[in-house]
């Protein structure tokens, strides 16, 4: 949505779509288990494009297709990990490795008044694709709490 010349980032309807697109991957997966794979992991093998900004032998970040902010990114570890609930205590090293990029992703982004660091978990945190994700929002002032 526009307003003026001002991209409006949280409407409420945004929201409500979000949750909704939670409700909805939450009852498929229950129904039919995790996704063998997602889309993220059609990114991952590039026959889905997205706009990549990073990538290593670990992990792959890449804009948000639905931005939140000025700046809207995702990273992603190349295991197809469905969320962080399910991650083992042995993805330890992975797992620093993705907060280590996307800060230092963040930087190059030029962020340097702060940022949010998102992870979306089921349903209730309104998680909508299961391959874990790290968001990274910046460029305004955000909220708290979120909604
Ligand atoms: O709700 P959660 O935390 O699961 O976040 C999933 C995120 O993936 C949302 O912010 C979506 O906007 C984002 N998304 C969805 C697609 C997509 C994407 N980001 C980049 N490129 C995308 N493609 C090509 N296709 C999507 N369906």
């Amino acid at each position: 949505r526009v307003w003026g010349c001002e991209r409006v980032y949280s409407s409420s309807k945004g929201q409500q779509d979000e949750v909704l697109k939670a409700k909805l991957a939450d009852e498929a997966r229950k129904k039919y288990g995790n996704p063998p794979a997602t889309l993220f992991s059609k990114i991952i093998d590039k026959t889905i494009p997205a706009d990549i900004i990073y990538e290593d032998d670990q992990c792959l970040s890449f804009r948000d297709v639905n931005p939140q902010g000025p700046v809207h990114f995702l990273v992603i570890p190349k295991t197809p990990i469905p969320r962080i609930s399910e991650a083992a205590d042995d993805d330890a090293e992975l797992l620093g490795h993705l907060l280590v990029v996307a800060k230092n992703i963040a930087k190059k982004e030029g962020l340097t008044d702060g940022y949010r660091m998102v992870i979306n978990d089921g349903k209730n945190g309104s998680q909508s694709v299961y391959h874990l994700h790290i968001h990274v929002i910046g460029g305004r002032q955000m909220g708290w709490p979120p909604g």
